[in-house]
């Protein structure tokens, strides 16, 4: 049999609430309602499937404050994360919230009612104390603290939930299982001894062959348990990491290892996750977790040392291991050995053995530059997997924001790049001239700051979404204000790259070059408002190229584009 669920009783809330799906359906249609943010949905996805055992809802203050004091709750069963329904002082208002009163609580996605709430208390948690007790320290360089200060409203809602239907998913369904149908998986192949692997990052072939390890010296099989529901940020996207784990799960010996996702929202809170974690994989059936060096830490704190200390996470879930009855598998380095072509325990390399070893920051260099990564390393699939959700600069798209006067020559030197770049080739080239933005996208704005905002604001979402699909942008505003080129720069370097060139034309000769004579008719008064005359341009400060049309020709002006453009490798070959 597989291992018991924490606190002895699977609390399938789904399953046991079965019977009243319609009823709670009808209901949930009359009384109010909180639309959840992705987080509680993460936690109410695992409350009600009993991944979190023996949760029946979000903590109420006497459970909260015990979690976040003893690791335990009110009434001794461990537990180490405080799972909280949080709502705002206006949620209260609104709802006119008050301990008894029934809600139903919603998808954000699809607004539809996944569980009903029996409010028992609403409390004010003391948010330093959680920081420092749960997290280790109130300093926000740590994720969940700053999510805590930034984005937890100021009181706690505790009540026990009834199931009505868990969140849809559309992606990766095949692969999402419950801790009973996990458990039912389990039963019908006979596993009783199962160790659980947590991952947030793809897998490699160090992966694969240490979880083989920890399973052969078990005499047990292995369960690929990876998140995908919140993980740190700027993790590699779970779309992405899945198809990985498909990929290397072919590559176990048959019938040792199997693939499951947890929509866990995790907390990054190193020892305390680990135990949580475990208690997890406990509720799934497993009998033993993988547990490495700085489980789920968080990085360095704003002193610039690590939050947790390396094996913290595996003392903590240690001490607990008989109470939660789960054994702790120490994570165990491996190391490749080029001659023998083998992964043997990094602490049992022969003396004088050559090794190899690609850190995770020379991967993200030769995945960002297209350079080889060995077999050895990760297999041929896995990276073409890898190398499809991160093409080499010269397969990424880019913008190149020109901005200045008008009458500076930017649409000349965009319109002179546009052609240097179809030369190029390799990539499908957009141009977005002022006057074409103006007309298609922005005709009913005028010239105020805040009309100039909204017109700089849509051509950057425009521009954002042509580099993601990894396009060559070249944009020609005027684009005064230094903070409206500032928020597209942030947008755009979330998804390729971003190149501001400062057509610094100087006042004067804009104004000679200017045949339709609009200066003239703003300095008339004709025309209010306008950059240079009675509006300011402010130079931006970090231009990645300032250029000057009156001392140097278009065509050299394109050239240095072209030239910063290759440096980065846009044209291949870095
Ligand atoms: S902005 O500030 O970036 O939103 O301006 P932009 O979209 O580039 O539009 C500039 C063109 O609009 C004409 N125009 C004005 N420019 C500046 N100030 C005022 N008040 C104004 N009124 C009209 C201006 O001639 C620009 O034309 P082009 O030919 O694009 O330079």
């Amino acid at each position: 049999m597989a291992n018991t669920p924490h606190g002895g009783i699977l609390k399938d809330l789904v399953a046991r609430d079965l019977p009243l799906r319609d009823q709670l359906l009808k209901e949930a249609e009359t009384i109010k309602s909180i639309v959840l943010t992705e987080r509680q949905l993460c936690d109410l996805e695992l409350i009600i499937s009993g991944g979190f055992s023996p949760l029946e809802g979000f903590l109420n203050e006497r459970d909260y404050n015990s979690v976040v004091e003893n690791l335990r709750l009110a009434d001794n069963t461990l537990f180490s994360i405080p799972i909280n329904l949080d709502v705002s002082q206006v949620d209260i208002d609104r709802l006119s919230l008050k301990a008894g009163q029934r809600l139903a609580l919603r998808d954000p996605r699809n607004d539809s009612p996944i569980a009903t709430l029996t409010v028992e208390d609403i409390y004010r948690p003391d948010k330093i104390k959680e920081a420092k007790l749960v997290f280790g320290d109130d300093d926000s360089a740590h994720p969940s603290v700053k999510y805590l200060h930034q984005n937890v409203k100021e009181f706690y809602v505790g009540g026990s939930v009834q199931a009505i239907q868990p969140p849809v998913h559309y992606d990766y369904v095949a692969y999402r299982n419950t801790p009973a149908e996990i458990r039912a998986y389990f039963k019908k192949l006979n596993w009783t001894r199962i160790v659980a692997f947590q991952t947030r990052n793809p897998m490699h072939r160090a992966h694969r062959e240490l979880t083989v390890r920890a399973a052969r010296s078990r005499q047990a099989n292995v369960l690929i348990n990876p998140v995908v529901g919140l993980t740190k940020p700027g993790d590699i996207d779970h779309f992405t990491r899945v198809r990985v784990y498909e990929a290397i799960i072919r590559r176990y010996p048959t019938g040792m290892a199997a693939l499951s996702l947890l929509p866990l929202a995790m907390r990054m809170a190193g020892p305390r996750e680990a135990l949580w974690h475990a208690i997890i994989r406990k509720n799934h059936g497993c009998s033993h977790f993988i547990i490495g060096r700085d489980h789920a830490g968080p990085g360095k704190n704003s002193a610039g040392k690590d939050f947790y200390g390396p094996y913290e996470a595996q003392h903590l879930v240690e001490k607990y291991k008989d109470e939660i009855d789960i054994e702790v598998v120490p994570f165990q380095q491996v190391t490749y050995l080029p001659d023998s072509d083998e992964y043997v325990p990094s602490d049992e390399v022969p003396a004088g053995a050559k090794t190899l070893d690609i850190s995770g920051t020379e991967l993200r260099r030769r995945l960002r530059t297209g350079a080889h990564i060995p077999e050895w390393f990760s297999y041929p699939e896995v990276v073409a997997l890898l190398r499809e959700s991160h093409p080499p600069r010269s397969k990424q798209g880019f913008t190149v924001f020109l901005t200045g006067y008008h009458a500076s020559k930017k649409e000349h030197i965009a319109r002179a790049l546009q052609v240097s770049l179809n030369q190029q080739g390799g990539r499908s080239i957009s141009l977005l001239l002022g006057e074409t933005i103006r007309g298609k996208l922005s005709s009913e704005l005028g010239f105020s700051k805040r009309e100039r905002d909204i017109n700089i604001n849509r051509l950057g979402f425009v521009s954002g979404e042509l580099t993601r699909a990894g396009a060559g942008v070249i944009v020609a505003p005027i684009a005064p204000y230094e903070e409206a080129r500032q928020q597209v720069r942030q947008e755009i370097e979330k998804v390729g790259g971003f190149f501001l060139v400062h057509v610094a034309t100087p006042l004067e000769q804009c104004i000679t070059w200017d045949r339709d004579g609009i200066y003239e008719r703003a300095k008339k008064g004709e025309i209010k408002g306008f950059t240079g005359i009675d509006d300011p341009y402010e130079a931006p400060k970090n231009a990645e190229l300032v250029v000057d049309p009156s001392t140097e020709s278009v065509a050299q002006i394109v050239r240095r584009i072209i030239l910063l453009l290759d440096k980065q490798g846009y044209f291949g070959d870095v």
